[in-house]
């Protein structure tokens, strides 16, 4: 199934896509994205659809969640999944194997206090529970070994942010939205629960203030935010303002209308270098592939420029053409072959005793496109990190498919897979240019593919 639906992607996406970035990834399906900014990096943390995801609405398979990082919010690199359902051993229904349970890793959220990470984790139906790690990419592990929140209190969808005096605040719900204050160890709980009244008031699905799902709470500017997924269905994403973390909230409008690309939506908002951002996601790459709804999802990103007085502008639906790049890629940096703006056919892999992330799935005419490499003087050669099955090459062009080839890097054929590393002259060229790495060879899988690098 998995290597069906690889091959069916590159058919797909091979026509005239190869510009786009939205949805940002690719190589699975990902939703309900907590983007996190850390130091000079974007972590962005996802919920994730299973590939083999049922046809029909509501029948979500998701088993973890996964962590994505970018430092130009055009390159993204795959951590793989950082938790998954078999991290509350409290969720035991989950951990008894993927089948019967397999419907309970819904949309998380982290953030970092006094340099630990908190993952805070709806599990279906059980609750929400919360995990710790020193690293953002985890080992994540679970503190109290019981649910933070339990499931009385329609528990699912968390947002966590820590106000200006430190009191951190932890906002969830469907069909209510819910909060409650936490302990600096943000582990415990420092309040009631209590139901929010503000949202509570609007019952009428289709009214633009519909409070559904998925909120995202956040403060700027002295002001606080609660986007979230507002009517339904579809959903669209509304947002409401307040001068106090605990309302009332104003509805202030739509920053995306509902859009039939999509049934439901989930925000995340955040300030990076000097911009600002909304995620969400579509159907994109699931309506590619068949005319059936699946709960597959793709997590697309758009900027926008907040208004002079704190409000945010509507804006149009996921543009496929996606945003500006910040910066460059320096190629002659070791590069994950997983960092990743565009791709097709490709899957990606976390090796589960080393921790290590390839790509994986890679058959003739798949690619990868990475943005904006800034190539300097020029490089002299191209080196690469592979584990060879049937053998084949990597083209390495500049810009599109058919762009300017600098040169072809040979992989022999090799059973069993073992890691080797592989090089090739490049064609000297300079300037900044998005580099395509188009994958060659016969049938089957040609090898695996871990980093690359230039060479001056
Ligand atoms: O992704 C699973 C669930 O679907 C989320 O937790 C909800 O917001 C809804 O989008």
């Amino acid at each position: 199934m998995k290597q069906k639906l690889a091959t069916i992607i590159a058919a797909t996406l091979l026509c005239g896509t190869a510009n786009s970035q939205n949805p940002i990834i690719q190589t699975k399906f990902t939703a309900d994205p907590a983007p996190m900014v850390y130091k000079d990096t974007v972590f962005l943390y996802t919920s994730h659809d299973e590939d083999d995801a049922p046809p029909g609405q509501g029948r979500f398979l998701m088993r973890d969640w996964l962590c994505y990082t970018s430092t130009d919010m055009v390159n993204w690199t795959d951590h793989g999944p950082v938790a998954s359902l078999r991290n509350f051993k409290w969720a035991d229904k989950a951990i008894t194997g993927w089948g019967g349970f397999d419907n309970g890793a819904w949309a998380p959220q982290t953030i970092e206090r006094d340099g630990k990470f908190y993952l805070y984790c709806p599990v279906q139906g059980r609750g929400i529970g919360v995990l710790v790690a020193d690293n953002p990419r985890g080992p994540f592990v679970d503190p109290l070994g019981h649910p933070l929140i339990g499931d009385k209190y329609d528990s699912i969808d968390p947002t966590v942010f820590i106000d200006d005096d430190g009191q951190a605040y932890l906002y969830w719900g469907n069909p209510n939205l819910w909060y409650v204050k936490l302990n600096k160890d943000m582990i415990s709980l420092a309040g009631p629960i209590i139901k929010d009244s503000s949202f509570a008031k609007i019952k009428d699905q289709k009214d633009p203030f519909h409070y559904q799902e998925g909120p995202w709470a956040y403060k700027r500017n002295g002001k606080y935010y609660m986007a979230y997924a507002s009517t339904c269905c579809p959903e669209g994403i509304g947002y409401a303002m307040s001068n106090s973390p605990a309302g009332p909230w104003e509805f202030k409008g739509y920053i995306m209308k509902p859009n039939g690309k999509s049934t439901g939506n989930h925000p995340g908002i955040i300030d990076y270098k000097g911009k600002s951002y909304v995620f969400g996601f579509n159907f994109r790459i699931n309506f590619m592939l068949t005319e059936k709804h699946h709960e597959r999802r793709s997590v697309c990103v758009e900027e926008f420029s907040y208004n002079p007085d704190g409000t945010i502008p509507e804006l149009p639906w996921w543009r496929e053409e996606g945003i500006r790049q910040i910066g460059t890629l320096d190629p002659y940096k070791l590069t994950e072959a997983e960092t990743i703006a565009w791709s097709a056919g490709l899957k990606t892999n976390k090796d589960s005793s080393t921790g290590n992330v390839y790509v994986t799935d890679i058959n003739n005419g798949d690619y990868l496109i990475i943005k904006g490499a800034d190539l300097k003087k020029g490089p002299a050669s191209f080196k690469a990190r592979v584990a060879p099955k049937a053998g084949g090459n990597i083209e390495i062009r500049l810009d599109s498919l058919q762009g300017q080839l600098l040169g072809t890097c040979r992989i022999d054929k090799g059973f069993p897979p073992q890691w080797i590393n592989v090089k090739s002259k490049l064609a000297r060229q300079k300037g900044v240019h998005d580099i395509v790495l188009v994958f060659k060879g016969g049938e089957g899988e040609l090898f695996d593919f871990d980093w690359w690098q230039m060479i001056n």
